[in-house]
């Protein structure tokens, strides 16, 4: 009769075990921490005269997660997943930040957004999205090659209205809502960095195992009425995945987010 009670109470305590073990997993596996509010940055003036207010978003993709940063110290649950996150304003690596892919900013607000990109690239699945779309004048401002130590271009800036196809090291897509409102479709192509600088930087070339000169794209929208949308990259950087569309790619906190526009 004891043992049956120490059995069963055994087999309570093991089924408690599996439940919090499970609650962990998921609240790891989420991965999608906090929410970033977007710098005010003044007042921007579009090509018809018409003023708004500016706010700014300073991010950087990497080739791992090994950063820290949202994912937490040494990269927290796969740290060798490609992933987005906050950045300094010269491309600093922000490994104590707590948010990196939810973003908020106002409607009716010109959001420009830099992209220091840190890693490789190879071909997009779809031409579509080698082209700038849904930014001011159709456009960005691209560097090639910043420089982070000098906190300088190291080649000149261009206006871009594509990239190669086959050069891509992520995207930045927004997705609008069929919804009726007025909408935001914004998708900006983010070079690749050189393959074997990015490669030599893991190896140990740099101190922060990153390049030190990404790729720069800077481009502004004009947000619409408030909503909520989901970004995501449409590079398929998922590797060593189906299509390469999984782990990283079908992960939020990756390569995908919120983008919460709101008063
Ligand atoms: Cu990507």
């Amino acid at each position: 009769m004891e043992r049956k009670v120490f059995g069963a109470l055994g087999t309570v305590i093991i089924g408690i075990a599996v439940i919090a073990g499970i609650g962990t997993y998921v609240a790891a596996a989420k991965n999608d921490p906090g929410i970033t509010q977007a710098t005010p940055a003044g007042s921007f003036t579009a090509e018809d005269g018409k003023s708004y207010p500016q706010v700014k978003l300073n991010l950087n993709v990497y080739p791992n997660s090994g950063f820290g940063g949202h994912h937490g110290a040494g990269g927290g649950a796969h740290p060798d997943w490609v992933s987005y996150a906050l950045g300094g304003p010269n491309g600093e690596i922000l490994a104590d930040a707590k948010s990196g892919t939810n973003f908020q900013v106002p409607p009716h607000t010109a959001v420009t957004i830099t992209v220091y990109q840190y890693d490789s690239g190879e071909t997009l699945n779809n031409d579509f999205f080698a082209y700038v779309r849904g930014t001011v004048g159709g456009t960005a401002k691209f560097v090639k090659s910043y420089d982070t130590k000098a906190k300088a271009n190291a080649s000149p800036e261009t206006v871009i209205t594509n990239i190669p196809a086959d050069m891509v090291g992520h995207t930045f897509t927004l997705h609008g809502m069929s919804d009726g409102k007025d909408q935001l479709f914004v998708s900006v192509p983010l070079m690749m960095s050189i393959d074997e600088e990015v490669g030599a930087a893991e190896e140990g070339a740099t101190e922060s195992g990153y390049v030190q000169n990404p790729t720069k794209t800077t481009f502004t929208f004009i947000t619409g009425d408030e909503g909520e949308y989901v970004w995501n990259c449409e590079f398929p950087c998922g590797d060593g995945t189906i299509a390469r569309f999984g782990n990283a790619m079908s992960a939020m906190g990756y390569m995908s987010g919120h983008f919460i526009v709101k008063a």
